[in-house]
């Protein structure tokens, strides 16, 4: 069975999300009015905004000690970036350096979405054969409920170049490269991110009960390298796409595009917030459409690459 888009982000994402160009360039509208795309990164002094590869310190409109954790719950983050670095408000600054980058998380807590691609269907009613469990991925991938799940707080978050782990008690473990959507306490998508939803196949395909376990322990989750922060709606054929390095030889890779996703980014956030608050907004992982083969595990030392078109490259080692 092929999968088919389901959502046309270009069309549908117009008024509460913000999106992701083909490039992160600043360009032209029909009205020459200019609509960058901009980067935020966070790093281990401060924020640096990326704009047409040119990098800012954050300018005069920037408020009295603002935090990450206020920045990055603004409804208005693109426009509030904006004042920041147009009009010579801001200073230019150097490249941030890969050591200095962090996370790009505040208080936030990460969620996340499942079975939302067909792939994920696939391997998830494989991996839950024996255990029956292969009729609830089928079910959920075609309702209306979305599955959604805790992931993490941000101490189980690492950033780029951090180490991410495997549970001693897994046997078979493999990384989710995923779109992560960053939204604010009132359900705004307000930037997107890369995120790395590390799991256990052996837990979750022991028993479906048993996924939080295959799901959230310490360092399961990656963030970064930065927050895309966007004015238009995310194409559908922005990429992502997975590299496994293993003793500096390429041992997996693979790419989709976000056409192959079946819900569309603004249902799973609708359904997120029914009746569930975030005062400090969350991050929330849309699923993955890419899965190792079932004779695939991650080892100690392999090396983790997720890029998303526009956003960059999230390298993670096991360790
Ligand atoms: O249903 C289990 C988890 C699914 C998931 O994490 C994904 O599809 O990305
Ligand atoms: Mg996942």
């Amino acid at each position: 069975m092929l999968e088919t888009a389901a959502w046309t982000p270009g069309l549908r994402l117009g008024c509460r999300a913000v999106g992701l160009g083909a490039s992160v360039v600043g360009f032209l509208s029909k009205g020459a009015v200019r609509k960058p795309i901009m980067k935020l990164y966070r790093t281990t002094s401060g924020y640096v905004i990326e704009e047409h590869d040119r990098f800012y310190l954050p300018g005069k409109d920037r408020g009295p000690g603002e935090s990450w954790e206020l920045l990055t719950t603004r409804d208005d983050l693109h426009g509030h970036l904006l004042r920041q670095i147009q009009g010579g408000n801001g200073s230019e600054a150097a490249r941030p350096a890969l050591q200095d980058l962090q996370a790009p998380i505040g208080n936030q807590e990460v969620w996340a979405a499942g079975v939302t691609y067909y792939r994920s269907r696939e391997a998830r009613i494989q991996e839950s054969k024996s255990a029956g469990g292969g009729d609830f991925y089928d079910r959920v991938y075609d309702a209306g409920r979305p599955e959604l799940f805790f992931k993490a707080t941000p101490h189980r978050v690492v950033g780029p170049n951090g180490k991410v782990a495997i549970r001693d008690d897994s046997s078979w473990s493999v990384p989710e490269p995923e779109l992560a959507l960053l939204v604010s306490p009132k359900a705004r998508i307000i930037g997107y991110t890369i995120g790395n939803d590390m799991s256990s196949r052996s837990i979750e395909g022991e028993n479906p009960l048993y996924l939080p376990q295959a799901k959230v322990y310490d360092r399961c989750c990656a963030l970064g390298p930065c927050i895309l922060v966007a004015p238009e709606p995310l194409p559908s054929s922005t990429e992502i796409s997975l590299e496994i390095m293993r003793g500096g030889m390429s041992e997996f890779a693979a790419a989709t595009t976000l056409a192959s996703m079946k819900r569309d980014p603004l249902s799973l956030v609708e359904y997120l917030y029914r009746s569930n608050s975030f005062p400090s907004g969350c991050f929330l992982l849309t699923g993955t459409g890419i899965v190792p083969p079932d004779s695939f595990t991650l080892a100690p030392g392999d090396e983790i690459r997720i890029a998303i078109t526009g956003i960059g490259t999230l390298i993670n080692t096991v360790g």
